[in-house]
């Protein structure tokens, strides 16, 4: 044997360092985030106990948002456990969720399985805090909506919080602002293997599809601890897409060169906000809510308009990010009426624009004045730019600029309607009819030669 080949043998033999990231080609991770690309808008569901007090502590409206009442009305634990009895949601509908974010056009849903709080709503062996087993409900609550996403051809994802203020292994300080917790003494691995058990089952139970991690910022969790994390469950299932908490590294990101991003997990996370210029050569997706909370708020009434949530999800697919939109259903089950209405919304009008979002990148000529830009390849040589106009140009004309390719053809999305496009001092000028067929945004196809980058 040579030198080489002995070496080649032990090297195969070293077992693999807990911490050590799978490997992957460009052309595999593609393969792996293809459909998350893709999607381009889901839903998130925060649920859990606090839907119970849903903002309000013995009489007393509580400030901030609703799934950290444990925390802002400083409940001890064993207060805040009996909330677990009055948790009975029997007007819970898998089918009608699934169906109102398929409607919207989602492609994809992600729900909370545990929070901060420390609630699980699994069927879990790790903690007798679940849902099967602390409430008068008494049956998992994923496994049938994992189920139904399945039926519906929706993606089934899950969000777990790593900081937990019910967990023994963790103490919650008296401290305001995000009152990371300490780790008790001794117990961080105990924690970590409570966290794995849990993570598996998600992940071989409920064959979720994205992990969503949150609650990273307490200091006892580390960068380490995130690369097990994330090798533990690409192990489990190498398709497996989870987000970028599950390390240390989001804060700042949108700043970052290519070279400091090295940080652990798959995809960024901004949130409330959508980056003013997207983050290039990272994957992303802003989360944010509809009102103020993502947890139910009975006191909750400071709606965004259906305008506002389309252009966002406009704004961020023109960015080349998802848009992954928050509901917070309540105890017993229902999504608040304000958030199926505006879901509605949403899905009209994605169900004649949905392909200027789904499956598209981001604009290829940023910004233009008149709204935003989104593009697919049509292969050939051939550009598909989607002009998602949201001030009709009074003068009825609408100037692309800073595209010299030639036009070839364009028309309106919704019902078909041929426009005149021409060449015009290094852009394109598209001829409009007089009124804006959608107020919130009209989507104008116009096809180009060559690529447009
Ligand atoms: O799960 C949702 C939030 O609970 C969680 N991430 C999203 C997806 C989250 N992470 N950070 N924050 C929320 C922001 C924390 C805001 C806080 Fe506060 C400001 C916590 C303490 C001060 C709001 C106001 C809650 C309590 C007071």
């Amino acid at each position: 044997m040579t030198l080489r080949a002995i070496l080649a043998v032990f090297l195969a033999a070293a077992p693999a360092l807990a911490q050590d990231l799978p490997r992957e080609t460009p052309a595999e991770r593609d393969a792996r985030m293809k459909w998350w690309r893709e999607a381009r808008f889901g839903m998130f569901i925060h649920w859990g106990l606090y839907a119970v007090p849903a903002g309000v502590w013995k009489g007393k409206p509580i400030g901030g948002i609703g799934e950290w009442i444990m925390n802002s009305a400083n409940i001890p634990v064993e207060e805040y456990e009996k909330l677990a009895r009055e948790f009975n949601p029997v007007k819970y509908d898998p089918a009608e969720w699934v169906g109102l974010a398929r409607e919207a056009g989602m492609r994809y849903l992600v729900i909370t399985s545990k929070h901060h709080d420390g609630f699980c709503l699994f069927d879990t062996k790790a903690t007798d805090y679940n849902v099967v087993k602390a409430t008068p409900y008494g049956k998992d609550l994923l496994k049938p909506l994992a189920e139904e996403c399945r039926r519906q051809g929706l993606r089934f994802c899950t969000y777990y919080s790593i900081m937990d203020w019910h967990h023994p292994a963790q103490t919650r300080g008296s401290a305001k602002g995000y009152n990371p917790t300490k780790i008790v003494e001794g117990k961080k691995r105990e924690y970590l293997d409570f966290m794995k058990v849990q993570l598996e089952e998600l992940v071989r139970g409920l064959d979720t599809e994205v992990l969503w991690f949150d609650g990273e910022w307490p200091s006892w969790y580390q960068e380490e601890d995130g690369r097990e994390i994330y090798a533990f469950l690409r192990r489990l299932k190498p398709s497996l897409i989870i987000n970028n908490r599950v390390g240390k590294g989001r804060k700042g990101m949108e700043g970052l060169s290519k070279g400091d991003r090295e940080y652990v997990g798959d995809f960024g996370t901004p949130e409330q906000q959508i980056p003013a210029k997207g983050l290039p050569g990272v994957d992303w997706e802003s989360c944010m809510t509809m009102n103020d909370t993502w947890g139910y708020k009975s006191t909750d009434q400071k709606w965004k308009s259906a305008e506002k949530l389309i252009r966002n999800l406009i704004d961020i697919a023109s960015k080349g990010g998802n848009y992954l939109l928050n509901v917070g259903p309540t105890a017993e089950g229902l999504i608040p009426a304000p958030s199926v209405e505006r879901l509605k919304a949403v899905g009209r009008w994605m169900k004649t624009n949905g392909e200027a979002i789904w499956a598209t990148q981001a604009s290829p000529v940023g910004k233009p004045d008149w709204g935003r830009c989104t593009r697919k390849d049509l292969g050939g040589g051939r550009t598909r730019l989607y002009l998602h106009v949201f001030d009709w140009p009074a003068d009825g004309t609408l100037v692309l600029p800073g595209v010299p390719q030639k036009p070839l053809g364009a028309r309106l999305l919704e019902g078909g309607k041929e426009l005149s496009a021409t060449a015009r001092d290094g852009g394109i000028a598209v001829a409009l009819p007089a009124q804006a067929p959608d107020p919130i945004a009209t989507v104008v196809v116009l096809d180009v030669e060559g690529e447009v980058r």
